[in-house]
C-alpha cells in the first residue's frame, strides 16, 4: 500500500510535467546526488515505482531521453571490472544512422600533406591495440546542480570503461603527413540531426593535435572484442580517453585537421565549456570568459554494494568500485562510514592500462547497529581528490566530481 502511494506521487509527478524529462528529473531527486541543501539519502520509492523504458540490449539503463536516446548506468550495474557492451551508457546527441561497414569509408583531410580515404579493410593495416578505456560524459553528474543546468540530468552513470580494438590515431595522422599548421582535429561522424536536415550535423569536436597524437587515442571498431554496437558507434568511433565523451566521435566519417581550434556544433559557443574562474550559482558568464574542458576531473564510484542495503551487525562487508582521473592516474581510495570524520585507506590496483579505471575495494565493520552512509573519496596522481560538495556550478552543468555514497542500515 505505501508502495501504491509514492507511486501515486511519482506519476502526479511526471503528468504535471507531462514529458519523459521532467519524469527523470523527479527519479534523479530520490538518488544521493549530493548538494549543499540535501541533508540525507532520500528513499528510492519514486525510482522503484517509475515505469522503466527498455532499450533493446540494455537492460537496467535508465533512460533520460529517448530523442535523442541517452541513457545511464546505475552503480550498481557498473560493478564489472570491464563494463560490458550492454552496461555502456549511451549518448546520442542525433539520431543513429544506418550504417552499411562495406561501402564505409573514412576520411582524412585538412592541414595533411597526404589526404587519405581508406577501406575498413585498408584502416585495419595498421598496427592494431587493445586497450580498456574509460569514457565519461562532460554532462555526468548534471543532475547535481542547483540552479539546475538544462540538458540529460546524469546522475552517476554516464561512465563506463570497455575495452576497444582499433589503430592508433597517431599512426593515421602521421601517415597523412601533418602540416606544421596542424592544431587541432575536427571528427565528424554520420548521424543525423534531430530536425532530420542531412545538411546539419548534431555534434562534431575535436582535440588540440597533442591529445590526437597520445597512443591511447584511439580510432576503434571492436568494443569488448565484437564489432561496435550500433549504438555506441557502428562501424568506427573515436576514443579519446579521460576527456569529456563528447571528443570520443560515434560513426566516425571523417577527420579534418585544422590550423585552429575546431569550429564544428557543441564545440563552440556555451558547450563543453566551464567558466575560467569560480562563479557564483545561476551566474551569467560572457562567452568569451568560458574554457574548453579537456582532462575530465579525479572521480569515483561505489558498484557493490547497491545504496540502501540492510545489513546484518556483526558482519564485515565488502565494498568496491571503480576510480578514474581523466588523464590523471589514482593514487589513493579512501572511504568513510561517519561522514567523514574518519577515513581509511581502500586497497587499490593500478589500471590494466593508461586511461582505464582502477579497482578499489575494503572491508567494513560497522561499530554497531543504525543507518550509515558509506562514502568513497578518490585521490589522483598529483594529490587533487574529490569533492564532498557539488563543487563549481557552471551554466552547463559539467564537471561534478562530488563523492558518491550509499546508505547502509545495520540491523
Ligand atoms: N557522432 C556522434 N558521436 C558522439 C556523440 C553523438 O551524439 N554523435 N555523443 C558524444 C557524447 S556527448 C558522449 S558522452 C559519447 C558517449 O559515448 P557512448 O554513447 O558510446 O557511451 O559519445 C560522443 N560521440
Ligand atoms: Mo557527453
Amino acid at each position: 500500500m505505501g508502495n501504491r502511494k509514492k507511486l501515486n506521487t511519482s506519476r502526479r509527478a511526471f503528468l504535471k510535467y507531462g514529458s519523459l524529462t521532467a519524469m527523470t528529473v523527479a527519479m534523479d531527486l530520490t538518488l544521493p546526488v549530493i548538494h549543499p541543501s540535501q541533508s540525507g539519502l532520500m528513499t528510492s520509492a519514486n525510482a522503484d515505482a517509475l515505469d522503466e523504458i527498455a532499450i533493446q540490449g540494455k537492460n537496467g539503463l535508465r533512460v533520460l531521453n529517448n530523442r535523442p536516446l541517452n541513457a545511464e548506468t546505475p552503480p550498481h550495474l557498473l560493478d564489472d571490472v570491464i563494463t560490458p557492451n550492454d552496461r555502456h551508457f549511451v549518448r546520442n546527441n542525433g539520431l543513429p544512422p544506418q550504417m552499411d561497414a562495406t561501402e564505409w569509408t573514412l576520411t582524412v583531410d585538412g592541414e595533411v600533406h597526404n589526404p587519405l580515404v581508406l577501406t575498413l579493410e585498408q584502416l585495419k593495416r595498421f598496427k592494431q591495440y587493445t586497450c580498456s578505456l574509460q569514457i565519461e560524459c562532460g554532462g555526468n553528474g548534471r543532475a547535481g546542480f542547483e540552479p539546475p543546468a538544462k540538458g540529460n540530468q546524469w546522475t552517476y552513470g554516464a561512465i563506463g570503461c570497455a575495452t576497444y580494438t582499433g589503430v592508433r590515431m597517431k599512426d593515421v595522422l602521421r601517415s597523412a603527413g601533418l602540416k606544421n599548421s596542424a592544431v587541432y582535429t575536427g571528427y565528424y561522424g554520420s548521424d543525423l540531426h534531430l530536425s532530420g536536415d542531412p545538411n546539419k550535423v548534431p555534434i562534431s569536436r575535436g582535440t588540440p593535435i597533442s591529445k590526437a597524437m597520445d597512443d591511447h587515442t584511439l580510432i576503434v571498431w571492436e568494443m569488448n572484442g565484437r564489432p561496435l554496437p550500433a549504438l555506441h558507434g557502428f562501424p568506427l568511433r573515436v576514443v579519446t580517453p579521460g576527456w569529456p565523451g563528447s571528443t570520443s566521435i560515434k560513426w566516425l566519417k571523417r577527420i579534418t585537421i585544422r590550423d585552429q581550434e575546431h569550429d564544428g556544433p557543441k564545440m563552440t559557443g556555451y558547450s563543453y565549456r566551464v567558466p575560467q574562474y569560480p562563479v557564483p550559482p545561476g551566474a551569467h558568464v560572457p562567452r568569451e570568459d568560458m574554457k574548453i574542458i579537456e582532462s575530465m576531473p579525479v572521480k569515483s564510484l561505489i558498484t557493490f554494494p547497491k545504496s540502501r542495503l540492510n545489513w546484518k551487525y556483526k558482519k564485515s562487508l565488502s565494498v568496491r568500485g571503480h576510480a578514474w582521473a581523466g588523464d590523471r592516474s589514482i593514487k589513493a581510495v579512501h572511504v568513510s562510514i561517519d561522514f567523514g570524520v574518519n577515513w581509511r585507506k581502500a586497497v587499490l590496483t593500478p589500471p590494466v592500462n593508461p586511461f582505464a579505471w582502477q579497482n578499489w575495494k575494503t572491508v567494513i565493520d560497522f561499530p554497531m547497529k543504525g543507518y550509515y552512509e558509506v562514502w568513497a573519496r578518490a585521490t589522483d596522481s598529483i594529490g587533487e581528490m574529490q569533492p564532498m560538495v557539488v563543487p563549481g556550478w557552471n551554466p552547463k552543468g559539467y564537471l561534478n566530481n562530488a563523492m558518491h555514497r550509499i546508505s547502509v542500515t545495520v540491523l
